[in-house]
């Protein structure tokens, strides 16, 4: 064991001295990209580019580029993708793995893939070439949870917790990327819940979820626990309320055919182990109240508010997920890759439990619909979870044009792709 780790770490020394130089190059290319920050941060990167003129702190620097880039190589030796379980005729590898806190996903016009972060507060594009990662660029930094990214008229929308972001023409400008434009700054101002997915619906509008500022309370159903929707177009609109009820949506699309949203939905906490569930719900028009705070997973009142709404005045969900599992990006299958089975399935990325005693989630789920009701659901892919020890956390998935789907990990900093060979 150690004769074969010394080795491999020889292997990736004499790697390392390419790779210091490449990382140093990124390094001084990101420092003339600008990539767009708010002051606070755009003082940051001024200074890093100031302490790269004195030698000792240029020493410093390459000192901690080779510790990264040793421990990234070392990690990415060590992401054991061999115990993930997928069904027969199915693969996995890693697409890229340097996406620290990896969020949510949108492909741009010309195949650019974008990436969320939450906590690292930045904003990726990965450039592809023959459906492989070539580049990992950051393109804005200094962000406050901007986990959900959509790309619409050659735009890149990015939420920024009570704000919504527009990056022009991002495109043809991922090196240097524009100062964003401010679409809307009307959302509520809370970090509780406060990260969303985005998303344009079939109707041109942007869908932004608004969570519940705390694990249960009973707030404004006109201002939080909702889905919200505005036009950005033709002098853009208010936000208006299309669903209400819901604690925290991490995930939605719209179904290719019926082109009606479904989205998931995390469960409360401290009820227990197994109670409630995650939920996968069905809004096929707007107005809808799926339950929350009163009545969750659709048969089960809250110890504390359900005495002021009956399940039976709700929408119950179309399935439960598991309770805890933390069910946050959700997709229709619309490629022609995988088995013809699998078009118009629903794949679900489960993030996993953070309080339940035994660990559950940590996969990705697909779920089988018949028309508009849900026929089964079945673990996908698993083995992020080994024990009660998680090496990964699926966050999103996305349907790439050529059939594959990714996901994103945010504990590992990688999308992974899942392709299919009869
Ligand atoms: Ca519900």
């Amino acid at each position: 064991m150690s004769t074969s780790w010394k080795t491999k770490s020889k292997g990736h020394l004499t790697f390392n001295v390419v790779a210091i130089k490449a990382k140093i190059d990124m390094h001084q290319n990101q420092l003339s990209a600008r990539p767009w920050a708010p002051e606070p941060f755009a003082s940051g990167i001024r200074a890093r580019a100031h302490a790269f003129g004195t030698a000792s702190s240029w020493l410093r620097n390459l000192a901690l580029s080779a510790l990264l880039t040793f421990s990234a190589a070392v990690m990415a030796q060590r992401l054991p993708l061999e115990n993930i379980k997928l069904p027969p005729g199915f693969s996995i590898s890693v697409f890229a793995d340097n996406v620290p806190n990896a969020r949510a996903m949108a492909l741009g016009d010309r195949g650019t893939l974008f990436v969320g972060s939450m906590r690292a507060g930045k904003v990726y594009a990965v450039r592809i070439q023959e459906n492989k990662a070539v580049e990992t660029l950051t393109i804005a930094s200094g962000l406050t949870m901007p986990v959900g990214v959509t790309f619409h008229g050659g735009a890149l929308y990015v939420s920024d917790v009570s704000r919504i972001l527009r990056f022009d023409n991002i495109e043809a400008r991922l090196a240097n990327p524009p100062q964003p434009v401010i679409v809307s700054e009307r959302f509520p101002m809370e970090t509780h819940h406060g990260w969303k997915f985005i998303a344009f619906g079939p109707d041109g509008m942007l869908y932004v979820p608004v969570g519940a500022p705390c694990n249960i309370c009973n707030p404004d159903s006109m201002r939080y626990a909702n889905i919200m929707r505005m036009r950005v177009d033709k002098g853009g609109s208010a936000p208006e309320v299309f669903a209400r009820g819901l604690r925290n949506s991490v995930g939605f699309d719209w179904h290719p055919e019926s082109r009606e949203m479904w989205f998931t939905d995390n469960g409360r906490d401290h009820m227990g182990d197994d109670m409630p569930n995650d939920e996968l719900n069905h809004a096929p028009k707007a107005g809808l109240h799926f339950g929350y705070p009163y009545c969750h997973q659709g048969d089960l009142a809250d110890p504390e508010f359900g005495g002021l709404g009956k399940c039976a005045d709700f929408v119950p969900p179309a399935a439960k997920l598991g309770p805890h599992v933390a069910a946050l990006g959700m997709r229709f299958y619309t490629g022609n890759m995988f088995p013809a089975e699998y078009r118009n399935n629903i794949f679900i990325a489960e993030h996993g439990s953070w309080n339940r005693s035994q660990k559950l989630g940590y996969r990705i789920k697909r779920v089988v619909l018949s028309g508009d009701k849900v026929l089964r659901q079945e673990v996908f892919a698993e083995g992020w979870l080994q024990g009660q020890a998680a090496w990964g956390r699926p966050v999103d998935v996305l349907v790439m044009p050529d059939g594959a789907l990714l996901i994103s990990d945010d504990q590992a900093g990688t999308i992974y792709r899942i392709s299919y060979r009869r």
